[in-house]
């Protein structure tokens, strides 16, 4: 009877267990290797979500992409430079390609086929020349020498209403692109993150130059720390990231994916990040953790753009919240 009992609690839990387990995983795809009705899917998405109105009545917020962007600027210093930087990017970007599927349609030409990635290393060194800034099939390409704003793309007539940093103001998307920066996305910066053994040299690494490398090179409002997301770009970016941190992360998944460190409290100023004003209250970086440094149960917070969840929630990409994959372009 008792081996009875143990056998009908394994079957229990491996059917509690595989229930919650994800079995056809989202792929997301390199920008390059798209076709041109799939990269049109996914830019009509987003200009879809920059003509939905605010509805959640985040500060300053036009607009659903800008709500998106409010999840950033108002945590920008609890969410970089911690030990959550790479979690808290993963959440957001789900958040995000959630509203593209639920409040825009997007499908990217097949059901389960979701967020798209920018090998930025094809373009490092070369960012001026890259496929993703066509002004047809693309993000649109530099910022003009004059103003700043791109002047031809989807987004180009796009007013934003969140940055530059904390400011509110009504401004174009602008870009200054820096191709000898640009060389920070390369390779071999990931190969070396990719090296390391453990989160705590792994996270500042991907923080470093392959993240400066596409922020900088891009300029303008995404080299902005606190505003990037006013650009689009910002999400194929950091789904690149992603995909570093997953990559590193599935070469030894048992325990990369089960295990989180850092401190959790940023730091008062850092280069690249505007100083936040007193009127934006100081983020309390420890939400869930015990003390000041970063645990598994820190709570992520999406400003209700999307369920706030714990760092355990979201380290496995394939887990109990999570499910996709990163198909390798
Ligand atoms: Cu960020």
């Amino acid at each position: 009877m008792a081996l009875f009992l143990g056998v009908f609690h394994l079957l229990v839990l491996s059917l509690a267990v595989s229930a919650q387990q994800c079995t056809s995983p989202g792929q997301r795809k390199a920008w390059h290797k798209l076709t041109n009705a799939e990269k049109t899917a996914y830019i009509d998405a987003e200009l879809c979500l920059m003509k939905k109105p605010a509805t959640l009545g985040l500060r300053g917020a036009k607009t659903r992409f800008d709500e998106f962007q409010s999840i950033h600027q108002l945590q920008a210093y609890s969410t970089h430079f911690v030990g959550s930087f790479l979690p808290f990017h993963r959440l957001m970007l789900y958040a995000h390609e959630t509203a593209l599927r639920n409040e825009c349609g997007y499908t990217g030409y097949q059901p389960q086929t979701l967020s798209r990635y920018w090998q930025e290393q094809l373009d490092a060194g070369r960012f001026s020349r890259s496929t993703i800034l066509d002004p047809v099939y693309g993000f649109g390409g530099d910022g003009a020498r004059t103003t700043g704003c791109i002047s031809n793309g989807p987004f180009a007539n796009y007013t934003n209403s969140l940055g530059p940093g904390y400011e509110i103001t009504n401004h174009c998307i602008n870009r200054r692109i820096n191709d000898a920066i640009s060389g920070g996305s390369a390779q071999a910066y990931v190969d070396a993150c990719l090296a390391m053994r453990d989160f705590e040299t792994a996270w500042p690494c991907i923080e470093g130059q392959p993240h400066t490398g596409g922020h900088a090179g891009i300029g303008g409002q995404m080299g902005n720390g606190v505003s990037s997301p006013g650009d689009p770009l910002f999400y194929l970016h950091h789904t690149w990231l992603d995909k570093i941190f997953w990559d590193w992360q599935a070469r030894d998944r048992a325990t990369r994916a089960k295990r989180i460190a850092g401190t959790n409290i940023g730091p008062d100023f850092a280069p690249g990040f505007p100083p936040r004003p007193a009127s934006i209250p100081k983020p309390t970086g420890a939400a869930g953790d015990p003390g000041t440094v970063t645990t598994l149960n820190h709570v992520l917070n999406m400003y209700g753009n999307s369920p706030n969840k714990t760092i355990g929630d979201v380290l496995d990409i394939q887990g109990s919240y999570l499910c996709y994959e990163y198909v390798e372009p």
